[in-house]
């Protein structure tokens, strides 16, 4: 048993010198040192043999065991340095190449417009602040001088959630005014704010109207504010959005929170104010809705209408990329199509 022990070590050893690779280094290891091996019976039938025969056979076969187990720790390192140095393996680890690039997102069209939009207020000190998107009726319309029954009611097609809890009624907003109210209950002025988030219209979808869009609402409150503070703000606004060239038109509106109301519009850039399918053939496409804050909505708040104005603004953030890139349906920006996504 001596011989076969020194044999097999001998075969072994040959055989390993012939081994270039780690799958026939993990062969070996399994032919010489597994479970089934010929040393590991050896080893295992140990207590069968003779007495006298065991300390000698014993010590051979766990001698020859330690070095093949030292031997193939040995040639496991010098396949991976040999992996590490051929050329093969070096052109593979060119640490000159570029990085892959991970796949990243990107903001939302939506998210970037309304950055931008806030950016341009903060310029101008303008708070930023957001509110609920369930609102009670109070804060949606009876404190916006929209009573129940009002005929104003009908500008605003609602999503109502529930009619009566403890007498009062819970709704989508069908604005970002609520939160200017809230705002007025518990600062006094000066204010000045913007609210910018989503509002909701039970409406029929199509290409220009959504049940759900963003918008960007403004207000200003303190002693001595006018509408030329309102004309410059927005036209301010209008040229960080629009460019200096662009011509706006600010003229008379109504809105029941505001009084005088006033729309603002932009000169078309599809046909430079000759009239185009984009503007309705005006020349003009209306972008905001504006006004000095109406007197009973600041006494309803406690602030004084005597001492105090304000103005609010309002406008949809949609149109503004719409306009921008010639977006003609406005259901894209929510259809989460990526080939529309990506292109922003
Ligand atoms: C308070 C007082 C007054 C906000 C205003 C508009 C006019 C307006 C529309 C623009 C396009 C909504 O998204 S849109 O459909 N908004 O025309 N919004 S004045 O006036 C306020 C708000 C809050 C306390």
């Amino acid at each position: 048993m001596l011989k076969q022990l020194r044999d097999l070590h001998a075969q072994a050893l040959d055989e390993l010198d012939k081994v270039d690779n780690s799958r026939e280094l993990e062969l070996w290891r399994v032919r010489h040192l597994g479970k089934k091996s010929t040393l590991t019976e050896i080893l295992r039938s140990l207590a069968t043999l003779p007495l006298e025969e065991r300390p000698k056979i014993g010590a051979l076969a766990n001698e020859i065991k330690k070095t093949l187990e030292s031997s193939l720790e040995e040639k496991k390192k010098l396949l991976q340095e040999a992996l590490l140095s051929s050329p093969q393996k070096s052109a593979r680890l060119d640490v000159t190449l570029p990085g892959r690039a991970l796949p990243i997102g990107r903001l939302h069209p939506t998210t970037q417009i309304l950055n931008e939009i806030c950016d341009v207020f903060k310029n101008m000190g303008f708070q930023v602040i957001e509110g609920p998107d369930v609102e009670w009726d109070y804060y949606n319309f009876e404190a916006l001088n929209i009573p129940e029954h009002h005929p104003a009611r009908e500008m605003f097609a609602t999503l109502w959630i529930d009619t009566d809890v403890g007498g009062k009624a819970r709704l989508l907003r069908t604005h970002t005014s609520p939160m200017q109210i809230r705002m007025m209950e518990r600062e006094r002025p000066p204010i000045r704010v913007i609210v910018p988030g989503r509002a909701y219209r039970y409406e029929a979808t199509d290409a220009t109207h959504e049940s759900m869009f963003y918008q960007v609402e403004g207000l200003a409150v303190d002693k001595g504010i006018t509408l030329a503070d309102l004309k410059g703000t927005l036209f301010d606004l209008c040229r960080c959005l629009f460019g200096e060239e662009r011509k706006v038109r600010f003229r008379c509106d109504y809105f029941p929170f505001v009084e005088p109301g006033v729309e603002v519009a932009i000169g078309c850039s599809g046909c430079d104010g000759a009239g185009c399918r984009l503007c309705g053939y005006s020349g003009w496409i209306e972008i905001l809705g504006a006004g000095m804050v109406h007197p009973d909505v600041l006494a309803r708040v406690d602030i004084d209408p005597e001492l105090y104005s304000g103005f609010a603004f309002g406008l949809g953030v949609e149109r503004i990329p719409m306009l921008h890139y010639g977006i003609d349906d406005i259901r894209l920006f929510y259809s989460n199509d990526l080939r529309f996504l990506r292109q922003f």
